[in-house]
């Protein structure tokens, strides 16, 4: 997959290619990613990429020739490429989302800074507008990584050998379950039991049980627009007969006080 980044601070991304997943894709030949300045595209001497807004106030705007150039000779090399503006005006960024921008051969990732870019180049030169969420950045640039740092993770071997069941919809909807690793005994607190039994099935279940447990006490929001699979029905109705019991009992105490 192509990532091309437009912005006028493409030093911002020397260091974020050079980690991780992000830089293992890059060498394994799973991506093509590079960050081009947008002020190599303006034409005066001082290659200025920003002007005063029409109409008056505080800030400045993107001009859009230089923005533009850009595009347009990007769009020369990456043919297929969706254009996408990172803007809070846009579709809110989310797993589902990363699923679909993967799905496209080349992503051309256009940064604004100032107030935000002219309103010509978002209606003719822009494909798509996404905003990694409801809060005001003082540029594209750290939405842009957010974006291609969750694709980066879908693309096919992108996680070396990671299970590929990590990925699936299913699990990507509700939060994980815990996490341990040695010592078993940290300062008093204990690994749970059953994960350094060796038993692979109730290791599993127990997994599935942490995972919706968490997202029930952390994320309800999560679990309330999730169909649920028949598994996670199976645990439902378990704790809803558990809770059942202990509030018969208690009404029970009640009645006899
Ligand atoms: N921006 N998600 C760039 C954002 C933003 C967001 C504000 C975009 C500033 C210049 N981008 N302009 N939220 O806050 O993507």
């Amino acid at each position: 997959m192509y990532f091309t980044v437009l912005t006028i601070f493409p030093e911002m991304f020397d260091s974020f290619w050079k980690h991780g997943i992000i830089r293992r894709a890059i060498e394994h030949n799973q991506m093509v990613a590079s960050a081009v300045n947008i002020r190599d595209y303006a034409e005066d001497r001082h290659q200025v990429t920003d002007d005063r807004p029409y109409g008056g106030g505080s800030g400045m705007v993107m001009k859009p020739e230089p923005l533009a150039a850009a595009i347009r000779d990007t769009t020369k090399t990456l043919k297929t490429a969706r254009t996408v503006l990172l803007t809070p005006q846009g579709r809110v960024f989310n797993q589902k989302l990363a699923w679909e921008l993967v799905s496209y051969e080349a992503l051309i990732l256009v940064c604004g800074r100032y107030e935000g870019v002219d309103e010509r180049i978002c209606h003719d030169l822009i494909d798509d507008e996404i905003s990694i969420g409801d809060y005001v950045l003082t540029g594209g640039e750290l939405a842009a990584m957010v974006i291609i740092d969750a694709v980066t993770r879908l693309l096919p071997g992108a996680l070396g050998g990671k299970d590929a069941a990590d990925k699936d919809s299913f699990s990507d909807e509700l939060l994980e379950h815990a996490h341990y690793t040695r010592p078993s005994d940290f300062e008093g607190r204990e690994v749970p039991k059953v994960l350094r039994s060796g038993h692979h099935q109730a290791i599993e279940t127990w997994r599935i049980e942490s995972a919706l447990m968490r997202t029930l006490l952390k994320r309800p929001d999560l679990l309330q627009k999730k169909k649920l699979n028949p598994q996670q029905w199976e645990i439902f109705t378990k704790w809803h007969r558990e809770i059942e019991k202990i509030l018969d009992f208690q009404k029970s105490k009640k009645k006899g006080a």
